[in-house]
């Protein structure tokens, strides 16, 4: 899988790319992740990318031009099976899409900033809107990490146990059971006596129910989706 990354921040991005499980997986060759800084793509002779808005509202806005240019010469190299856009009033980012995007070959994100991007990019090139919660951000660029995270940690793999993503919380839309480690008895802090009972149909039966009642107590509204 390719992922293309467009920003006017790449330095807040890069960083992250090329960290453990991002990192691990695009060395194992799962994924590849290019960050693509839009300042490169304007013709403006001073860099800028965006301008005030028609109509004298406040703000200012990305223009259209080296998000075209930037998208355009993408589109030459390769199809895109989505050109992702990060912005608070898209729809609500959630696992089916993580999951959707993760059997994808080659995906674009495009990072939204300032006031927002001239809405002809929106109609005319962008396939998808993407927000991660109802919260204002000051650019997408938190969005799209946490967008290119949740997908790439899918592709079979990328984490070493690929028991435990199909595990995770929200894969079944029941949060997960809680997890312990040695020792079993931290300043009397007792791990719960099944775990260590070895019996393995047991600790299955509670791992379900905790999942369960954790789910009605923490979030009853994930027991009602489907
Ligand atoms: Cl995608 N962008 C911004 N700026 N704020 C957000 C968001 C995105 N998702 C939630 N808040």
């Amino acid at each position: 899988m390719r992922i293309d990354i467009i920003t006017v921040l790449p330095e807040m991005l890069s960083g992250f790319v090329n960290t453990s499980i991002l990192a691990r997986a695009q060395k194992k060759g799962l994924a590849e992740i290019y960050i693509h800084d839009l300042r490169d793509y304007t013709k403006d002779k001073h860099r800028r990318v965006d301008d005030y808005p028609y109509g004298g509202f406040a703000g200012m806005v990305m223009q259209c031009q080296p998000i075209d240019d930037c998208i355009s010469a993408l589109k030459k190299e390769r199809d895109y099976d989505e050109v992702i856009f990060t912005t608070p009033d898209g729809e609500t980012f959630d696992q089916p899409m993580a999951n959707k995007f993760s059997l994808h070959q080659n995906l674009i994100v495009l990072c939204g900033h300032y006031k927002g991007i001239d809405h002809r990019i929106r109609e005319h090139l962008i396939t998808k809107e993407i927000s991660i919660g109802d919260y204002v951000l000051t650019g997408g660029e938190i969005a799209a990490a946490a967008i290119v995270d949740s997908v790439v940690r899918l592709i079979p793999g990328s984490i070493s146990d690929e028991q435990s993503a199909l595990s995770d919380s929200f894969q079944d839309s029941l949060l997960s059971a809680p997890v312990y480690t040695r020792p079993s008895n931290y300043k009397g802090w007792e791990v719960p006596e099944i775990l260590l009972s070895g019996n393995d149909a047991k600790i299955k039966e509670w791992e379900m129910q905790q999942s369960y009642e954790r789910t009605l107590k923490l979030r009853p509204d994930l027991l009602h989706k489907d």
